[in-house]
């Protein structure tokens, strides 16, 4: 449930404050991004000055999210720290649980006011005015209790809130998924949302590329621990041949978990030399929480990640010995 005294303090702060910025994790997902873009029109149907700082490209099945009418109204600067200047800013922070995982020029940010975020780990709340509910399936649940209260849920809102949920659950298929969420659901079909439309333009609609790429990060595919664990293998070659960027990876995290048999899939993703990130899956009963944080990350339980600077045998070999150890 969520807490009624804080709903209100934080439609208090809309309704209140003004001259927004809007910042999530980088590697930006589904719940990331209709966060931000759910908040921003919240505040713009309160009048207020906002935009969202993204640190990456919107990853091309996401791109509708943003159409023609929106584009007039600027929703996102891609953020860089010369030319977009956060300083008196009033900051709200989506999906977010760890400064850690803001961009290169985002986690220098000296102060986020506002935290909306449904992580377990959320490490920003303590200090200052937050909307933390582990029970949310995504962020956007969050903000459609916010967009209620307020009596804001238009269409384009609506359909924000169900992308946010679609994605971090796998469309309804994770054990995060509630009574309640089916319910949010409810209300947002109800409202005029195109279920079958939104799962077809993220989910259902890969490139020719995306698949390229798929063929040659399956070739990496092995089997470890008894093939408990499955883990695949993507680097910048692979990116350049297929002719994709690292924002069409996402699709595929979800490839070795699904294997019959495989309680824990991994995907390592080179970013630059010597630098990888991996993205762990776990079925129900194994965490992938516990076995990012030993590395610094984190996430939910049956899917989180973290970043790693090193050898990429022995990153590997570490990462075996931390899943044999939860399984
Ligand atoms: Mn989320």
């Amino acid at each position: 449930m969520i807490n009624y005294e804080k709903l209100k303090s934080v439609c208090d702060i809309f309704q209140n404050k003004d001259d927004f910025v809007i910042i999530t994790h980088d590697n930006l997902d589904g719940d990331a991004i209709s966060s931000s873009l759910a908040v921003f029109c919240i505040l713009k149907k309160l009048n207020k000055k906002c935009v969202i700082a993204y640190e990456s490209k919107i990853p091309q099945n996401f791109n509708f999210l943003i159409d023609d009418y929106f584009l007039k109204e600027k929703p996102y600067v891609l953020f860089d720290c010369e030319e977009f200047d956060i300083k008196d800013k009033y900051v709200v922070s989506v999906d977010l649980a760890d400064k850690k995982l803001l961009g290169k020029f985002l986690q220098n940010i000296e102060k986020i006011d506002l935290c909306i975020d449904h992580h377990r780990t959320n490490k920003i709340f303590a200090e200052i005015s937050s909307l933390v509910n582990p029970l949310a399936a995504s962020t956007t649940e969050i903000i459609y209790e916010i967009a209620k209260f307020l009596k804001l849920i238009d269409i384009q809102i609506a359909e924000y809130i169900y992308v946010g949920i679609i994605t971090d659950t796998g469309r309804f298929a994770y054990p995060n998924v509630t009574e309640k969420t089916h319910k949010i659901a409810s209300d947002l079909i109800k409202i005029g949302v195109r279920n079958d439309t939104l799962n077809y333009k993220i989910f259902d609609c890969i490139t020719k590329n995306q698949i390229f790429l798929n063929q040659l990060v399956l070739q990496t595919l092995e089997f470890f621990l008894n093939s408990k664990c499955a883990m695949i293998f993507i680097n910048q070659s692979m990116l350049s041949k297929s002719n994709t960027s690292k924002e069409d990876i996402g699709l595929f995290t979800q490839i070795p978990r699904q294997i019959k048999g495989v309680l824990v899939g991994a995907t390592i993703k080179e970013e630059k030399k010597n630098v990888y990130k991996v993205s762990i899956r776990t079925k129900v009963g194994v965490s992938a929480e516990d076995i990012c944080k030993k590395f610094g990350g984190g996430g939910h339980k049956n899917a989180a990640g973290f970043t790693v600077k090193g050898d990429l045998n022995q990153i590997k070999q570490n990462l075996l010995c931390e899943i044999s150890a939860v399984l």
